[in-house]
């Protein structure tokens, strides 16, 4: 019986259908992705602190509603993926405890703090880039509710990506003093997003069975090279250096080569000792407890339409 479910399965997946949450499915195929899709909205819910601290002080009136906006989108964006998990079984207050007592993962990336206005810029293009080129082929993954998610998050990442372009494109049309501003936002953001993708293939320990689940589509390795070279011309059109003395197109690969990622820095900081682990955990830890009366205030109402 159970190895005709997994027949069944195994045909689906291989016919590029879509598992559904009713559908039979492996332990281990549900596991997997509830850690990665609960990782994967962890990070739109945490990713919304970095540059909501630009909210208050964002230079104009257009500025400040582009970015509201850009925030107000994270957070639907880890809404629809907690309602995705919860197709799978987990349990949403779960997920949450795990993250707030340093239990579940979030992306690396968001553990940096944001120095200067042009971070805003740079998080949009290189960040919300990084995000595009892992996700896109997300719109194909094997589990519906993931694949259906990602199509609305990928077409509104897009949005996000442009306009820290062109925030940029602003910016170096300025003054000196705020191209300088953005050279050393990209020196401070150009490492750590190449490290979003996750470790070196030969170290990841998902990829191989995510990839045969057809979970993952492209292996981390493969999709860090994408970005590489999707950037490298946008970075001479931006007229901003990437600070990497190695990064050059190798015609003969048909690819930029670059340099050595410093996987030290990506494991401390995934163990939680990055620059601002501590400062975002505890934040998401309040903002949760500050709500505890929205909760409790929604139950009281739910049990009395129940009565
Ligand atoms: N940070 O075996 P692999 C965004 C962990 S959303 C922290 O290669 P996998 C939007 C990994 O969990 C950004 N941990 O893992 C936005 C595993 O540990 P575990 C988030 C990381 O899952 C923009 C271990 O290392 N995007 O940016 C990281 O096959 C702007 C071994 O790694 C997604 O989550 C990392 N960077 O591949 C919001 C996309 N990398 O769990 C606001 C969906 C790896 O076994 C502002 N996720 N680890 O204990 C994925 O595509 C995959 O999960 C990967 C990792 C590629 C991230």
């Amino acid at each position: 019986m159970e190895e005709d479910l997994q027949r069944e399965f195994d045909r689906v997946v291989a016919a590029e259908q879509r598992i559904e949450p009713r559908d039979w499915m492996p332990d281990g195929y549900r596991k997997t992705l509830i850690r990665q899709v609960a990782q994967h909205a962890h990070s739109e819910i945490i990713g919304m602190q970095p540059e909501g601290n630009w909210i208050s002080r964002a230079p104009t009136l257009r500025r400040k509603a582009i970015l509201l906006a850009k925030v107000q989108d994270e957070a639907g964006h880890g809404l629809y993926l907690y309602a995705a998990t919860e197709t799978l079984g987990a349990d949403r207050e779960d997920l949450t405890t795990k993250l707030i007592e340093g239990r579940q993962k979030y992306s690396s990336i968001f553990n940096y703090p944001t120095l200067s206005f042009a971070d805003v810029g740079v998080i949009g293009w290189l960040v919300d880039g990084a995000a595009i080129c892992n996700q896109v082929p997300l719109c194909r993954t094997s589990y519906g509710p993931y694949a259906r998610a990602m199509i609305r998050i990928c077409k509104e990442e897009s949005f996000h990506q442009r306009q820290g372009y062109e925030l940029l494109m602003t910016m170096m049309r300025g003054t000196e003093a705020q191209r300088r501003m953005v050279q050393a936002s990209v020196d401070r953001w150009w490492w750590p997003s190449l490290m979003m993708f996750g470790p070196p293939d030969k170290d990841s320990s998902n990829t191989e069975q995510s990839m045969a689940w057809r979970i993952k589509r492209h292996t981390n390795d493969e999709l860090r090279q994408r970005f590489v070279d999707m950037t490298g011309p946008q970075a001479d059109k931006l007229g901003v250096t990437l600070p990497d003395p190695l990064l050059a197109w190798n015609s003969s690969r048909g690819h930029y080569d670059f340099g050595e990622i410093d996987w030290d820095e990506f494991w401390q900081v995934v163990g939680g000792s990055g620059p601002c682990n501590a400062a975002r955990v505890a934040h998401r830890r309040a903002a949760h407890d500050n709500g505890a009366w929205v909760r409790e205030a929604a139950a009281a109402y739910a049990s009395k339409q129940e009565s």
